[in-house]
């Protein structure tokens, strides 16, 4: 296969002025008729007039009226055509019923729908499929499905017909259609400057109930981008569609955002308080993307972080507003290190913007996602609140309608504030996660801070030099008062010192407060240390990340010799958790524990091999002699944290459940299940439900639950895929494969829809010592099914390769077992491109 590379970027020969479409449905062969003007670019250099596109029945192709024959060639079409602005027609049929890549036009439940970012474009007709080729699109859809619809504003309709024109100029990627037996939960939206918006959610009918969360999270983030981005929206209507086979979350085309039914239907009895968060908050970043994506796009796919990391961030701040801001922020950093720092210290590490790919498909990353957004979180830190949203303004303003790149993002960024910001571009280009470590002194009332920064060596990637890093130090003093409030240390050499004078005593310092970087922090630190800082810092994140080390070193102990848990990190949590004047929310989070990833990751990166089985079984003995330590106060919190009022998905509520269940799960240790028993028969609501079930399965006392749960809602297909879900990620390691084998052969399983090949090979996938069982089932069975996947859907299979991205982590015989799966796995007649290539990396 062919590597692309961004030192090769051309513009497009040819401008488009307009494009007209016709869609005459029909599932198993659709017509699309395209009427297309070009235009000479008078700023390309010569080039060959090509177009394209990927199993495409041509009928008739003609330019400026009169027929002519295309030559086929890789990838597309080429053409001779005048030297002058011409019309290019054609006609194609394509067979959406046949589609189950799920890209490009194909069919979900008997409706019609697309998914064209990145490249998906090309399978509906001719085009150049590129992102800097911007165009105004109308479309005409033949039909006869009830509800017909397509990006921007709509046209006529009719008896079979339905326009719907566009105004704004896009890329192909956000081209949308849908066409099926929909209804909506409809609404509106007055824009701050008075235009009224219609806003419809739509769904399968008997969805209609699940409409209402999602829409109101539409008219939040339709208010939140005015009042904080000062961005309006810019069509007559807005709509979004659930759709149950998608590949990922969601997409924002142009006024028809396409969801993935799992991120947008919600109701209290099916969804738990982590889906209305996460719901809430794809909503949002579909949403803002309509500026952050869509009237500024990307020159080209290596950019994607322009978009991607600036939305993510955007969707990041307006939880944050929506909810609580340290609960976010926590929770984005377990979810960053879980991810991306596993993908930045493995074969797959890339830069933030990549250089180079096979499939840009596999590049919807962690990393241009997560990490992306973290180097906004940084240049907002660098530059201060205030002239952040002075050059974001100037993006906008100097953007709008532009296909941009990263020089363009922070050259706006360098004129609206003066900065060089010429190092901190290294963020984007290197690839690896900084290690900072850590070192202080204290003399006649200095305190010194010594910082050495270093990346470990990524894949094409040996040599790094430093970076930018914005530092967020704090100090205390031993009586836990603060005597040096947060300040950022901008360290810009290898090695640096930072210099506090006038103190009275040796501070204690809380380093890195909000995560104010993605990097590793080295910093000896007794567990006394730890437990002052859970007990005193001002910065909610430290207090956290004061709580999880003392956690972590308890474990990395036991895990290597045995150690039994200290008092130090026992009794410093249990102080914390008893103290109802503490948010609950963190006190839920406190009580969570390091994934059994995380652990593996951290032996690793100490030179140690991680054993699978003990991490598992040095996780379930802290967790026992936690429950056996705090027994009286689980009973408590169990009590006082139960919600009375009805169920709503608010932060508050949310809050008091979960530190509710974190009890629930210890008590379940110690009564045999009777009290999860009792919430699984009470409960009204899918978050203590779903608690109940899984602490039941855990418990190994899930076996009625189980089987009730299914009867009560085998109706429904989202429901469901926690069902599968649960029993996998819950059961014991030497049982994992085994369940997922036969839940494989469930009536309910197919490998056709993704959310349920997730919810079943994904969980296994993620179970830990399951998966990674020194049987090797887990790794065969997984194997076996991404090689019947790939045929299907290459896009899903390539991404669940990412489960054998930790493979040299682990000991010679899983390593060997692993790799001969990857070789049986590259071995499959016709590998996809997808597939191919990420083996081919993580091969190494
Ligand atoms: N932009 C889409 C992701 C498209 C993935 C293509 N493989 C959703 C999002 O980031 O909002
Ligand atoms: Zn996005």
């Amino acid at each position: 296969p062919q590597t692309i590379y961004l030192k090769d970027y051309t513009p497009f020969g040819w401008r488009v002025e307009s494009v007209y479409l016709t869609f005459r449905l029909a599932a198993s062969a659709t017509r699309v008729l395209s009427k297309i003007r070009f235009a000479p670019n008078p700023d390309a250099p010569d080039q060959r007039f090509f177009l394209h596109g990927e199993n495409l029945d041509p009928i008739s192709t003609r330019i400026d009226g009169s027929e002519t024959t295309p030559r086929a060639v890789a990838g597309g079409i080429e053409l001779d055509v005048p030297d002058a602005p011409f019309t290019f027609e054609a006609e194609v049929e394509i067979n959406p019923a046949a589609n189950t890549a799920l890209e490009g036009l194909y069919m979900s439940n008997g409706m019609y729908c697309t998914q064209c970012e990145a490249e998906g474009f090309r399978k509906i007709t001719w085009y150049p499929d590129r992102p800097d080729v911007m165009a105004p699109f109308s479309v005409r859809i033949e039909g006869s499905e009830p509800v017909m619809l397509s990006n921007g504003n709509p046209g006529a309709s009719g008896d079979g017909f339905a326009d719907w024109h566009d105004p704004w100029p896009k890329p192909a990627y956000l081209f949308a259609l849908v066409a099926g037996d929909l209804v909506t939960h409809p609404d509106s939206f007055t824009t701050a400057s008075g235009k009224q918006v219609e806003l419809n959610v739509w769904v399968r009918p008997g969805d209609e109930g699940k409409c209402a969360f999602g829409m109101e999270a539409l008219k939040k983030s339709m208010a939140w981008d005015e009042a904080t981005y000062g961005r309006e929206y810019d069509l007559d209507v807005f709509n979004i569609v659930a759709v149950d086979d998608f590949n990922m979350g969601a997409m924002e085309n142009k006024g028809l955002n396409i969801f993935n039914s799992s991120c947008v239907l919600a109701s209290p009895e099916t969804s738990t308080d982590a889906n209305f968060e996460r719901i809430e908050a794809i909503i949002a970043h579909e949403y803002f993307h309509n500026w952050t994506g869509n009237r500024i796009t990307c020159r080209d796919w290596f950019q994607l972080c322009l978009k991607e990391g600036l939305t993510v961030f955007r969707d990041a701040q307006f939880t944050a507003d929506m909810r609580s801001a340290p609960v976010k922020r926590i929770e984005d950093v377990i979810m960053l290190r879980g991810r991306q720092f596993r993908e930045d210290n493995g074969p797959l590490a890339h830069p933030v913007r990549p250089d180079s790919f096979v499939e840009i498909n596999n590049f919807y990353t962690a990393t241009v996602y997560e990490k992306g957004a973290e180097l906004i979180g940084m240049l907002k830190t660098l530059v201060g609140h205030d002239a952040y949203y002075r050059a974001l303004d100037l993006y906008f303003d100097r953007h709008d309608g532009d296909a941009a790149t990263i020089e363009d993002w922070l050259t706006v960024f360098e004129d609206a504030t003066g900065r060089d910001l010429s190092q901190f571009k290294r963020w984007y280009d290197q690839a690896g996660t900084p290690r900072l470590s850590v070192t202080d002194d204290f003399k006649d009332g200095t305190y010194i801070l010594n910082i050495k920064q270093e990346t470990p060596a990524t894949p094409g990637q040996t040599r790094k030099a430093p970076r930018i890093i914005p530092i967020a130090v704090g100090l205390l003093n031993p009586n836990g008062d603060e005597v040096q409030p947060t300040t950022i240390l901008e360290m810009t050499e290898a090695e640096q010192s930072f210099t506090f004078e006038g103190l009275a005593s040796k501070p204690v310092p809380s380093i890195l407060r909000d995560f104010s970087a993605p990097v590793i922090l080295e910093h000896e630190v007794s567990n006394a240390t730890r437990a002052f800082l859970l007990a005193h810092d001002t910065d909610p994140f430290n207090r956290w990340q004061a709580g999880r080390d003392l956690a972590l070193d308890t474990l990395l102990n036991m895990i290597r010799d045995g150690a039994v848990p200290g008092t130090d990190y026992l009794d410093a949590l249990h102080t914390l958790i008893r103290d109802d004047t503490q948010d609950p929310a963190f006190r839920a989070l406190a009580l969570g524990l390091p994934s059994q990833d995380e652990l593996a990751q951290m032996l690793h990166d100490h030179c140690e091999t991680p054993d699978p089985q003990a991490i598992w079984e040095a996780l379930e003995t802290l967790k026992q002699v936690r429950a056996e330590a705090y027994q009286d106060t689980a009973t408590r919190l169990y009590a006082r944290y139960q919600v009375t009022e009805p169920f709503a998905p608010t932060a508050e509520q949310s809050a008091a459940r979960s530190l509710a269940n974190a009890a629930m799960s210890m008590l379940n240790r110690l009564d045999g299940g009777a009290l999860a028993q009792k919430q699984f028969d009470d409960a009204d609501n899918m978050t203590q439900q779903l608690a109940a079930l899984s602490a039941l399965i855990a418990a190994d006392k899930g076996e009625t639950a189980v089987a009730r749960f299914y009867q009560q809602w085998r109706h429904d297909r989202l429901v469901i895929d926690k069902w599968f879900s649960a029993q996998i990620v819950h059961a014991r390691p030497e049982d994992a494969a085994a369940i997922a084998k036969t839940l494989t052969q469930h009536p309910d399983f197919t490998m056709k829809n993704p959310n349920r090949f997730r919810a079943t090979l994904g969980a296994l996938a993620m179970s830990g010592a399951g998966f990674h069982h020194a049987s090797g089932d887990g790794y065969d069975l997984l194997a076996d099914w991404l090689i019947k996947l790939d045929p299907l859907n290459p896009q899903t299979t390539a991404r669940m390769c990412t489960a054998f991205e930790t493979w040299k982590r682990y000991d010679t015989d899983r390593q060997a077992k692993i790799e001969t799966q990857l070789h049986r796995i590259l071995a499959a007649p016709d590998l996809s491109r997808d597939t191919t290539e990420m083996i081919t990396r993580i091969l190494g």
